[in-house]
């Protein structure tokens, strides 16, 4: 395949649900499973799927976003096909707003699209947790000789309402797409099953750029792809859809689904956190042939220690990153982020805790979530009475406890 492929990363989504999570972050910067950004996963698929001409397009809360790709992405500058370039809004519309949708986010960068001629265009979310051989997607885009292949998951139907639903004949050939409506056609065979959109697009490049523009000429339109461009495209463009469930990535089990989760609410956030720690894991970190990549630190290993009282420091079904001291605790069913320290006599379970965290002296911790740089006292006691809980942290609908942190402090050069 001599294909021209440019990708872009829609990257700029609040993120409302993930609150306090995305108070000082967007959503794709949110760390997950102890050293990554929910980013890295859309960013690796593309580039293990050999696409290194990427555009990632910011908006909201973008500080840290930046930060995370300056850290661990930023590639290029000697071959000129290969570049990670974050995008905010350029103000191109006659109002000189922000990004007023996903599709406007596209048109305000047209010109990357005009000056690089690619052949395709792919237009990736950057909110989900998966596993995906782009190249396979485009492969199926060129022999089904599509202007536009939508990646779709089968999913049960009552989840309809919280995504486009993709309405295909049995061959893959789009004949509807319905933006979160309860109501929308099941799958051909399936009466139980929707095809939900991933949010995931290829294009090729004339009909992307047709779209975009009679987008704009409409007063009435919303500017987003899944709202305004997809359902009106049905009638004027060959569309199909791309089944994931046949993705093959190299290194995993042929015989188990790919794996997708959307993070949008703290509750799945927290259970595809789960999903990592066990010992057979349903999301599997090891495969060295579709690594995760992300930014790397020079962090020291992490360490385990006895205690005064000579009790073990150790982890059990977890998952414990750089530079982090266990010292006499007891972790179990856990993700651990950079830099914690677990003191002495803690009983953690079930928490996922992010980077520079401090857990006080015989804590005692269930179903929680730590913000980065969170200080748990001696002693404490929480997510066992979340009546208690409640007077101090969000509880979620499943009962999960999120302990808000502190901002990190910016080091700055002294004269
Ligand atoms: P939503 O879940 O509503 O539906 P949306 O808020 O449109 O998703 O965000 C899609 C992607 O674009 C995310 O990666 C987000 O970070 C990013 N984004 C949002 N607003 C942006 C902006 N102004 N600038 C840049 N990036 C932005 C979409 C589709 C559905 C599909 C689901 C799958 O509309 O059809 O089913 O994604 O999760």
């Amino acid at each position: 395949m001599q294909l021209k492929v440019l990708a872009f990363v829609l990257a700029g989504g609040e993120g409302t649900r993930l609150y306090p999570l995305t108070r000082e972050r967007a959503k794709p910067a949110v760390p997950f499973g102890g050293k990554y950004r929910i980013v890295d996963f859309v960013l690796s698929n593309l580039v293990n799927s050999g696409i290194y001409s990427i555009y990632v397009l910011i908006q909201f809360r973008s500080q840290s976003l930046l930060q995370h790709l300056s850290d661990g992405w930023q590639f290029g500058g000697i071959l000129k096909n290969e570049f990670l370039i974050p995008v905010p809004a350029q103000m191109r519309t006659k109002g000189k707003e922000w990004y007023r949708g996903t599709a406007d986010a596209i048109h305000q960068n047209l010109n990357l699209i005009e000056q690089s001629a690619p052949d395709v265009v792919v237009v990736f979310g950057a909110d989900h947790i998966y596993r995906m051989n782009i190249r396979e997607m485009i492969e199926y885009h060129q022999q089904r000789h599509a202007d536009v292949t939508i990646a779709a998951l089968p999913t049960d139907k009552r989840y309809a309402k919280d995504f486009g639903v993709i309405e295909a004949d049995s061959g893959g050939r789009i004949i509807g797409f319905h933006e979160k409506r309860a109501d929308a056609p099941t799958m051909p065979g399936d009466s139980q099953r929707v095809y939900a959109s991933m949010g995931n697009y290829v294009f090729s490049t004339d009909m992307l750029l047709r779209m975009i523009e009679e987008d704009q000429e409409d007063s009435q339109s919303s500017h987003d792809f899944g709202r305004d461009i997809l359902p009106k495209a049905i009638d004027r463009a060959e569309m199909f859809a791309y089944d994931f469930n046949t993705n093959n990535i190299p290194g995993e089990d042929p015989d188990k689904p790919p794996y997708w989760r959307d993070v949008g609410t703290l509750d799945a956030f927290y259970e595809a956190n789960m999903d990592i720690r066990a010992i057979s894991p349903e999301l599997n970190l090891f495969n060295r042939e579709w690594p995760l990549r992300t930014a790397s630190y020079p962090d020291p290993p992490s360490k385990f220690a006895f205690d005064e009282e000579n009790r073990r420091g150790q982890a059990i079904d977890s998952v414990v990153s750089g530079g982090s001291i266990i010292s006499g605790g007891f972790i179990r069913d856990s993700v651990l982020g950079r830099h914690v320290f677990v003191h002495a006599g803690c009983e953690i379970e079930s928490c996922v805790i992010f980077d520079n965290c401090d857990i006080g002296q015989n804590a005692k911790l269930r179903r929680c979530i730590l913000e980065k740089n969170v200080r748990i006292p001696e002693n404490a006691v929480i997510g066992f009475d979340h009546e208690e809980d409640r007077k101090h942290y969000h509880v979620t609908e499943s009962g999960i406890v999120v302990i808000d942190g502190t901002r990190t402090p910016m080091q700055l050069s002294t004269i």
